[in-house]
């Protein structure tokens, strides 16, 4: 069976507050593999895509706003059940909900600046990554330790 893959971004707040390495850094630790990374500013029609299902939402006109107003740090990342786990890496979406220990709960305050992003279920994982990345940027490859992470 393929490896479970999850897209996982840093926001243009956690860009503009020096955060990529130290979130970069959580998932190495946790022994996760990068699969793609890239420093990007989204463009409007790519944000409405990534977020459309939300687009009733009050709050969707300002996520969007918020989203493009500066590049974003966006990742795959690879691994045992690593969609769950990034979602609780992440912490809640409201960081007033999210523990410490978590990056929302160690960085932030306003739901609205909640510096990074990460996939809710293997499936939206799949069209996140192909909405964001193409085919020939994901890196197929083995880390050398994989028997030190894996059992
Ligand atoms: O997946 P996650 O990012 O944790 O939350 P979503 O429900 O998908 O909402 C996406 C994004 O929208 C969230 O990270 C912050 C923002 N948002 C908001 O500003 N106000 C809300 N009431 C709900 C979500
Ligand atoms: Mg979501």
């Amino acid at each position: 069976p393929k490896a479970e893959r999850t897209f996982i971004a840093i926001k243009p707040d956690g860009v503009q507050r020096g955060l990529i390495g130290d979130i970069i850094k959580r998932f190495e630790q946790r022994g996760y593999k990068m699969v793609a990374g890239k420093l990007m500013w989204a463009p409007k029609d790519l944000l409405l895509n990534h977020y459309k299902d939300l687009s009733d939402k009050p709050f969707f006109k300002g996520l969007v706003e918020y989203m493009a107003s500066g590049p974003v740090f966006a990742m795959v990342w690879e691994g045992k059940e690593v969609v769950k786990m990034g979602r609780k890496m992440l912490g809640a979406t409201n960081p007033l909900s999210s523990e410490p220990g978590t990056i929302r709960g160690d960085y932030c305050i306003d739901m609205g600046r909640n510096v990074c992003h990460g996939s809710d279920a293997v499936e939206t994982a799949q069209r996140e990554i192909a909405l964001w990345f193409k085919d020939d940027e994901l890196n197929d490859y083995e880390f050398a330790s994989k028997g030190w992470i894996y059992e």
